[in-house]
């Protein structure tokens, strides 16, 4: 599936509004994010991840986008491995995973879904922390899409239910994980901005 998602700064007012529209669900999530694979990768603007023990694989779609406006084809299983023309990591074998752990990222995630002019929308509510000290709180509204054509589509209206909703979307749309990379690993991120992953 294409994943076409738009994220906002989670403040507890607007987290108090949000709930009231919906029953929620709460799950702890982990993310590992390992030195050896995922930072080349990383530089590419491929994400591979551990979530929860299952590897994940974030691909953009929208090449020649601009910054912050990517959509992302997530891959998993069979296909991950396919894509990226390897064959199945297994972390159990690599060197220690302290010493290999790139980012862990430990967010309770609060979801739900919308129902907005016939869409379904993905409602998260994450609230993450690291080992190294790092904290962020970030919402984000999803549609999931099947084909590139439907993109644009569900673009608008994620636009309309931002201005429904009267929340403002972040301009540079900034996930967990970027905002983890500029402030816990600078140099790395040095390197996304000269790659044109990442802005200053
Ligand atoms: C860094 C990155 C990706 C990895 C996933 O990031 P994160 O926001 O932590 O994941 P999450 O929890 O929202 O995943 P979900 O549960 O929705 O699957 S995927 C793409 N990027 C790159 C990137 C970029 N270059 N620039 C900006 C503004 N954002 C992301």
């Amino acid at each position: 599936m294409i994943e076409v998602e738009r994220r906002f700064s989670l403040i507890p007012s607007i987290k108090d509004r949000l709930l009231q529209k919906a029953g929620s669900s709460e799950i702890q999530v982990t993310d590992i994010y390992d030195r050896y694979h995922s930072e080349d990768l990383a530089l590419t603007d491929r994400w591979l991840r551990q979530r929860n023990g299952d590897w994940e694989l974030k691909v953009p779609v929208n090449l020649g986008r601009t910054l912050g406006s990517a959509t992302y084809r997530e891959f998993s299983g069979d296909p991950l491995w396919k894509e990226l023309g390897i064959a199945p990591l297994d972390m159990e074998g690599s060197l220690d995973p302290s010493l290999a752990c790139f980012a862990e990222l430990r967010t309770t995630r609060t979801s739900f879904v919308l129902l907005f002019q016939g869409s379904s929308v993905n409602v998260t509510l994450d609230e993450c922390s690291s080992p190294d000290g790092f904290q962020c709180s970030v919402g984000e509204l999803e549609i999931l899409v099947s084909t590139e054509d439907e993109i644009d589509a569900a673009t608008q209206i994620l636009d309309r239910l931002f201005s429904h909703l009267a929340v403002n979307h972040l301009q540079d749309n900034e996930g967990k994980l970027i905002q983890f990379i500029r402030q816990c690993r600078p140099q790395f991120h040095k390197r996304l901005v000269q790659a044109g992953i990442s802005i200053p």
